[in-house]
């Protein structure tokens, strides 16, 4: 069976909602990535060197990431003279293949926070301002209270104006408790409330906003550091996950504030929001092969059930939908 049937049934066995979620998300890339390509594998006759370096050009355009496009058309060009490709339109299939071996090469745990079974979880986010991680807070809770959790925030970005009252807006919302300081006090003060309330109220899962000030990078990283021995000292192997939060419309500075943070912090993980904002969906593999980091959460609009866990089959159906409906119809 071909690679694109495979993966139309592979998505077709999730529910329809989380697949139309990423197609909507990816409406965007998909459009211009999706019109390049198809434009260039019908002007060409025949997968040739002058063919691949166009292919380099729009991977690059989608923001795949230099060094992964490398690695990436050096595996196409290996494959299309393994299986003897001459035609255009089969390479297609064969990029999508190789995209979603790239990003799933690798052995750490791709998808799922590092959830205890019977104690609390602290999930730490970390992020610069403006990139989404008061509203993924809001999103993730939503997710995890539906499933029947006993969920709880931590108000930590004590520093903007008005970021308590938006994180406890997203605490009626959905229905989950905040707790908080006053405007100005010390983060990690907070954190230190937040954890003995999770513990008396023996909450499963307790998820902490900071605030995301990067002009000021120094303080901001001291802020993050002394927040986190805070969480280390309250509850032992805390916080279990830090996810940094990257808006995918900034594209390669996305990366670069990746590398910062990281530097600082021990990230566990990626929420890369806004792709749906986007026409180069592409930074997900960049970030992927690029900072060794998994995407775990994406986020594909603004409402509450708009974060999805990030899925790497669902987000290459997302890229390709046109050519894999076309191949499914055709055959
Ligand atoms: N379209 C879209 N907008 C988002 C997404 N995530 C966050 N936003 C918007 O990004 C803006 C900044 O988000 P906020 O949570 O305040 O960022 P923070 O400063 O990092 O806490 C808000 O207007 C959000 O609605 C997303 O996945 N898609
Ligand atoms: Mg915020």
């Amino acid at each position: 069976m071909s690679f694109f049937k495979r993966l139309k049934e592979k998505i077709t066995n999730q529910t329809d909602s989380v697949t139309q979620k990423f197609k909507d998300g990816l409406s965007k890339t998909r459009d211009s990535f999706s019109e390049r390509v198809n434009d260039l594998v019908s002007r060409y006759r025949k997968v040739d060197e002058e063919f691949f370096e166009e292919l380099e050009e729009i991977l690059i355009g989608a923001d795949v990431g230099v060094s992964t496009v490398m690695d990436l058309i050096d595996e196409l060009k290996d494959e299309v003279k393994r299986k003897n490709i001459q035609d255009p339109q089969e390479v297609q299939a064969v990029i999508s293949e190789k995209l979603i071996d790239i990003y799933e090469s690798g052995e750490e745990q791709l998808a799922g926070l590092n959830m205890q079974q019977d104690s609390l979880t602290v999930v730490l986010f970390v992020g610069v301002n403006g990139v989404g991680k008061t509203t993924t807070i809001g999103k993730i809770a939503h997710k995890f209270k539906s499933e029947g959790k006993n969920v709880l925030m931590a108000a930590g970005d004590t520093f903007r104006a008005g970021a308590i009252e938006q994180l406890e807006v997203w605490g009626e919302r959905v229905g989950v408790d905040v707790i908080k300081q006053s405007a100005g006090s010390d983060p990690a003060a907070v954190m230190y409330d937040a954890i003995q309330s999770a513990k008396a109220r023996k909450a499963d899962i307790l998820l902490c906003d900071t605030a995301g000030r990067l002009q000021n990078k120094v303080n901001l990283m001291k802020e993050l550091e002394k927040v986190k021995r805070v969480i280390e000292r309250e509850v032992p192997g805390a916080p279990h996950e830090v996810l940094l939060v990257l808006d995918a419309t900034t594209g390669q500075n996305a990366l670069s504030q990746a590398k910062i943070f990281s530097e600082a912090t021990n990230v566990t993980g990626i929420v890369l929001t806004k792709l749906d904002g986007t026409a180069k969906g592409g930074i997900v593999l960049a970030i992927r092969n690029e900072l060794n980091l998994p995407v775990k959460f994406v986020g594909l609009g603004e409402k509450m059930d708009d974060l999805q866990p990030f899925d790497t089959e669902q987000y290459i159906y997302g890229l390709f939908a046109n050519a894999v409906e076309d191949e499914v119809q055709n055959s």
